[in-house]
């Protein structure tokens, strides 16, 4: 059967996560022996076809290796065609799919649907987990089920931790564990992690604690001249003490620690699973931001339960998350302003509460439906105590004061497996959003704050929205060397509290609005309409009949967005007075500069193709087996209907060829990646161009029984290159506005990408 009737199990599963889940009666995977060796992919239950319908998935095989690579968790799906990643703090990037990204993908860490608490998008869902805590990611593209997830119109990614594991019948109680730790010579960062699960048959306990740091990395070569990290005038008292070399990235360092306790219970084929997680991460810089996170704390309670019935599966999930997130300025950003105002302090406490219960009903060998219904609520407050006498007081600036975003949604979803070579699935969901926000005032009355705030204050601001999503998709399966899915998808998204209620004109406040890394400055809209997508896309996939040695998939996709929740330039129309504006005549016209904008809706088309693929070289020589891998991704996207203008922050074409050599427990990679010019780009934010690179990557891996051992070198020939969704670098200097000169960050240098960096890590299992 090529679609497995049963719930969802793990089609391929490393030894490792076989060893997680050596007595799980949860999964259908037949039982492996815990002395397999790493690196060993045991392929249990069905074919790896078994996949749930429109969706990509990432197991420990595919994890582990990058453990050692990366603290930013986004980065583990560098290698799934269509996705790329805005960047952000060290451990904050943000998948793109398909040129969709930040709130338009749907990501469910454990579960949880995780909201960004920060006017800058520092703490977006990836970055509350830990790369060392993901065993496995699911990526569904555009056509992804109605029941992976609402409020999304570019798809969903779902990051979960280890399943918990439970002793055999009379094995007595497991004891078992992993720890690791890893050192990046870019940067110097260093960081560890520990897991261990104590278990008998029906209770099981593991913590997890995880931790990694790093100073500033440097680019490939020199972006802007060595020196202070600014030179303050006239007040050369609080010039910089800070030295930073022409190819050190401002702002780049960051520490962060997660640290979760884990309790399951299970009885016949019920589980319930708790987990507790806390993480706190002390600072990040953010180079493309001019502020920030000099504090970060979240505590999540996570309660589960999976019961497996004769009828089928019932999943229910109840969650609480707690944010307190406070931004300043790190030793690379001026902290003392006019006025002696010392640093700017931002302060957001997010608290999201949310349930979800799911029913897969088998009713019949070829029907399985399933029917669901979330419950999201979400409270913000987003303030900016006094700083100083000067213009930032003497009054707390209410940004987002008791903002409220909840979001009641109930799907039904169909799924029918009509013949070995048609399965076809249809779902409905529906999903309301309401959201409010309470009262506001600037820093004091002077300039824009009181006429904006009173404007905002006398609005109704109180909006419900109704978004209808439908996917319809099928699968054809000529034959057991070829797959064909193609479908429609009709997905909405709501405005974020960001988008409807960020209120002011001031052009300080304004730029510390921004969700996009531009260096821009945004105010919100009241008007803004939730944005709709269609989405036709299609996956052609060959390969051999045991989806072992070769593979060709080809993905072309179109996506019309009405009402593309993007940004127009403010004008003074947009203020309420025009004495001390930033959205003026010549913000309308400004080319090569910051501006402001105000977020907008407008039409837009997205379109692309991913290519992937795999073959085999050369199979059990003298010198092991040697497989090609390659990738390529190709997106355009521009908004329509007479504003003609490019999507911001659209990845150039790009690709990804590599060849794999397996001898014995070694794993060799050589990696080729190349990105062509990024040209197109969108006027009204001003966005930089980024010039075509090449890099070449080496990693390679050596496993024994429970010790793994991963080396590599990233950027060999030390390049320098920028990121093409990086943003704007303002990772130095005086970056709070108004003004310009010395000091500040010039408009027109783009976030450099990372030179080389010499990487090993290892990981032992007890
Ligand atoms: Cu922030």
């Amino acid at each position: 059967m090529l679609f497995s009737q049963k719930p969802i199990t793990l089609a391929v599963s490393l030894a490792l996560s076989a060893l997680w889940n050596n007595a799980a009666a949860q999964s259908d995977a037949a039982t492996v022996s815990s002395d397999t060796p790493l690196m060993t992919v045991v392929v249990v239950g069905s074919q790896p076809v078994d996949v749930e319908p429109g969706s990509v998935t990432l197991d420990a095989t595919d994890v582990l290796p990058l453990r050692a690579a990366t603290s930013d968790t986004a980065t583990l799906l560098r290698d799934v065609p269509g996705i790329s990643f805005y960047g952000a703090g060290g451990v904050s990037s943000q998948p793109v799919m398909h040129g969709l990204g930040d709130d338009r993908l749907r990501i469910k860490v454990d579960g949880m649907d995780l909201v960004s608490a920060c006017a800058n998008h520092m703490n977006p869902p990836l970055s509350y987990i830990d790369p060392t805590s993901v065993a496995k990611a699911t990526v569904f593209a555009g056509l992804a089920p109605v029941s992976s997830g609402g409020d999304s119109i570019g798809g969903t990614i779902r990051v979960d931790s280890p399943e918990p594991v439970f002793a055999l019948a009379g094995q007595g109680t497991l004891l078992q564990g992993e720890a690791g730790t890893f050192y990046r010579s870019n940067g110097n960062a260093v960081g560890a992690n520990l897991s261990a699960t104590a278990a008998g048959e029906n209770l099981s306990v593991t913590y997890s604690g995880s931790t990694a740091q790093s100073d500033n990395y440097t680019a490939g070569g020199d972006f802007k001249p060595a020196g202070l990290a600014f030179i303050k005038t006239p007040q050369s008292l609080y010039n910089s003490t800070t030295w930073l070399d022409g190819d050190e990235v401002g702002s780049t360092m960051y520490q962060s620690t997660n640290q979760s306790l884990g309790l399951a219970l299970r009885h016949d084929n019920q589980l319930v699973d708790l987990k507790l997680g806390y993480q706190h991460i002390p600072y990040q810089g953010f180079p493309n931001q001019r502020m920030d996170m000099t504090d970060n704390t979240s505590t999540q309670v996570n309660l589960g339960y999976t019961g497996r019935y004769d009828w089928g599966k019932l999943e229910a999930r109840i969650y609480t998350e707690h944010t307190e997130h406070e931004m300043n300025f790190l030793e690379d950003k001026a902290f003392w302003y006019t006025g002696n105002a010392p640093g700017m302090p931002m302060n957001t406490d997010g608290k999201n509460t949310g349930a979800v219960v799911k029913g897969d009903i088998m009713l019949s060998a070829r029907d399985l439906v399933r029917v669901g219904g979330e419950v999201q609520q979400y409270r913000l407050d987003d303030w900016w105590p006094p700083s100083g006498t000067g213009g930032m007081a003497p009054n707390i600036f209410w940004n987002i004061n008791d903002g409220k975003r909840d979001r009641y949604a109930a799907f039904a979803e169909w799924e029918a497996q009509w013949t070995p070579q048609w399965l076809s699935l249809l779902g409905l969901r529906y999903e309301t959003v309401n959201m409010n926000t309470g009262a506001v005032q600037g820093y004091n009355t002077n300039g824009t704050y009181a006429g904006d705030a009173a404007a905002f204050n006398a609005s109704d601001r109180s909006l419900t929205d109704h978004n209808w999503d439908l996917t319809a998709l099928a699968r054809y399966t000529p034959a057991n060397t070829q797959t064909i899915e193609f479908g429609y998808a009709r997905k909405t998204r709501s405005p974020n509290l960001y988008e409807r209620y960020a209120w002011s004109t001031g052009g300080m406040a304004m730029n510390m609005i921004n969700l996009a890394g531009d260096g821009n400055g945004y105010v919100g809209n009241l008007d803004l309409k939730p944005e709709t997508a269609h989405t036709l896309s299609a996956t052609f996939d060959w390969h051999d009949a045991a989806q072992q040695s070769s593979g060709l998939k080809i993905t072309p996709y179109y996506t019309y967005v009405q009402d593309y929740i993007n940004a127009r330039r403010c004008g003074s129309g947009d203020s309420a007075v025009t004495a001390m504006a930033v959205c003026t005549n010549a913000n309308l016209a400004a080319v090569d500069k910051f501006v402001f904008l105000k977020y907008d809706n407008q039409d837009a088309q997205l379109y692309g193709i991913d290519v992937s693929g795999y073959f085999p070289l050369a199979q059990n020589t003298g010198f092991g087996s040697f497989t090609a891998n390659g990738l390529l991704n190709y997106v355009r996207g521009e908004t329509t209907r007479g504003t003609d203008d490019h999507l911001y922050n659209l990845m150039p074409l790009n690709a990804k060829l590599s060849v794999t050599q397996r001898l014995g427990g070694w794993t060799n990679v050589a990696e080729v990646q190349m990105v062509d010019a990024k040209t197109d780009v969108s006027q009204i934010r001003n966005e930089v161009e980024t010039p075509g690179y090449s890099l070449l990557n080496l990693r390679s891996s050596y496993a024994w029984k429970t010790v793994r051992l991963d080396v590599g070198i990233e950027n060999v020939f030390d390049r320098l290159y920028f990121y093409p969704l990086g943003g704007a670098y303002v990772g130095q200097g005086i970056t709070m506005p108004p003004g310009a000169g010395a000091g500040r960050p010039a408009w027109g240098t783009a976030v450099p990408g990372m030179g080389r960096s010499i990487y090993a890590g290892i990981n032992v299992q007890f």
